[in-house]
């Protein structure tokens, strides 16, 4: 089912026509109101969308070198509401919307929440966070747009999910995949059985998360999860989605517009290719965004999709290009990790990465919990069990084949490393 059928199945020359206007229009008010846009786009006009390529990008730099109000294109008292990306170091990067913006974020989230299989009349537990995160509130109004029932739970509170979930039975749940998977686990190991909850659409993102994740988190609640993606800096989450077809994340591409380019020189990359996502958006108000970094990596498809819509798609997000560790001169992204460990049912999703630069040469530990039966298997969480000790060496084989490089697995107690509330952390740099 498609939320807005005229917008998300227009024919690709309306919607490249639209894509070009609305463009040409963004430049426009860019311009005429941001001296940022101004000194850089000058009077450059774009008569051709594959034109955008010669404008120069916007980066992260920029948003924090203009905090607070410095990129926005419309005053303060226009603003209709302020959120921060969640920035670890000094000053958050903060974005803002105007009534028109929120429209649209509400419009792009009852599109990809409708393509993941959300309902009018369906009880959604939101489990991400609210506040300055764009999650808790994006899927909020997302959910409220469609007709849906929003709990507004949050993220933290296990115990809180817990209780919600089974007095609730909501048919959608919604948080990122490392706490979904936290609250089915600790669910679990309390007696209760998430897979008798009722949920049937589980929507999750805000981190990368690999098939491995997916299938556990089907698993683990017997339902259908699907991947949203978005950053705060474009609009919050609900930039791009999966369909029922599982062809990658339809972008709202009438409203951002995206482009590849390799990572390092910034040069445009053909359909397929991988490497970082550029979005520009095409009807924000208060931060309009032109050729905007995102850092995230990952391959445009262009051709339209079974399920109706024309959008071009993104494949699933490999993680961010300032995630990428380099370990012995080999590229490593963490979601690689995930993918190879999760292939073994003996562990858990729920592991970290150790990079040991102390010494010349950086050292990768990966340390990885065991999954529960194993631990029954085993009479008892022992470090030395011979159970266990396989386990380690096939996870070690198989992790040294997938990313070609010399690894060190540990098999730790269970419980031994911390849950994720919101975005996992996965790496821990020694230096
Ligand atoms: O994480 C918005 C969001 C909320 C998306 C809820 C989906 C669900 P930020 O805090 O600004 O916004 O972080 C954006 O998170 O650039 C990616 O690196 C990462 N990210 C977001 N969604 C996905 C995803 C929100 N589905 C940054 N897969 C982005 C992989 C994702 N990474």
């Amino acid at each position: 089912m498609l939320w807005n059928p005229a917008a998300e199945s227009q024919p690709p020359t309306t919607r490249r026509a639209l894509q070009l206007e609305r463009l040409q229009a963004t430049l426009d008010w860019a311009r005429a109101r941001v001296p940022f846009h101004a000194a850089r786009l000058r009077d450059r006009a774009v008569r051709d969308l594959d034109e955008l390529a010669a404008l120069p990008f916007t980066t992260k730099a920029d948003l924090r070198d203009h905090y607070p109000f410095g990129l926005f294109a419309v005053a303060p008292a226009e603003l209709a509401r302020l959120h921060a990306s969640s920035g670890t170091r000094g000053k958050p990067t903060l974005v803002g919307y105007t009534a028109e913006d929120l429209e649209v974020w509400r419009e792009v989230m009852a599109r990809v929440m409708t393509a993941a299989g959300a309902r009018r009349g369906d009880l959604l537990h939101n489990g991400f966070g609210y506040g300055l995160f764009t999650g808790g509130l994006g899927f909020h109004d997302g959910g409220e747009r469609i007709g849906m029932t929003v709990v507004p739970v949050s993220s933290g509170n296990t115990a809180r999910h817990h209780l919600l979930l089974q007095d609730l039975q909501p048919a959608a749940l919604c948080a990122t995949p490392s706490f979904a998977l936290h609250i089915a686990e600790s669910l679990a190991e309390q007696g209760g059985d998430p897979r008798a909850l009722g949920v049937r659409h589980g929507m999750f993102g805000a981190e990368p998360w690999s098939e491995g994740l997916r299938a556990a988190l089907e698993r683990a609640f017997d339902c259908r999860a699907s991947d949203i993606y978005g950053l705060s800096e474009i609009v919050g989450p609900g930039v791009a989605g999966e369909c029922e077809r599982r062809t990658g994340l339809h972008v709202c591409d009438d409203h951002f517009l995206p482009e590849i380019v390799d990572p390092a020189t910034g040069v445009p990359l053909p359909p397929g290719t991988e490497g970082e996502l550029v979005l520009t958006t095409l009807t924000k108000r208060a931060l309009p965004m032109i050729r905007y970094r995102t850092g995230d990596i990952t391959a445009l498809r262009p051709e339209p999709c079974p399920c109706g819509r024309t959008s071009a798609r993104i494949d699933r997000l490999k993680g961010r290009s300032d995630d990428m560790l380099v370990i012995k001169g080999v590229n490593l992204y963490p979601s690689e990790v995930e993918a190879a460990l999760l292939a073994l049912d003996e562990l858990q999703p729920t592991y970290v990465l150790i990079v040991d630069r102390t010494a010349t040469l950086a050292r990768l530990e990966i340390q990885v919990e065991p999954a529960p039966a194993l631990v029954v298997r085993c009479g008892g969480f022992r470090e030395h069990h011979p159970a266990l000790e396989q386990v380690r060496r096939r996870a070690t084989e198989r992790l040294q084949k997938a990313i070609g490089l010399s690894v060190e697995v540990t098999v730790v107690a269970p419980h031994s490393l911390p849950r994720s509330e919101g975005k996992a952390v996965r790496v821990v740099e020694r230096r």
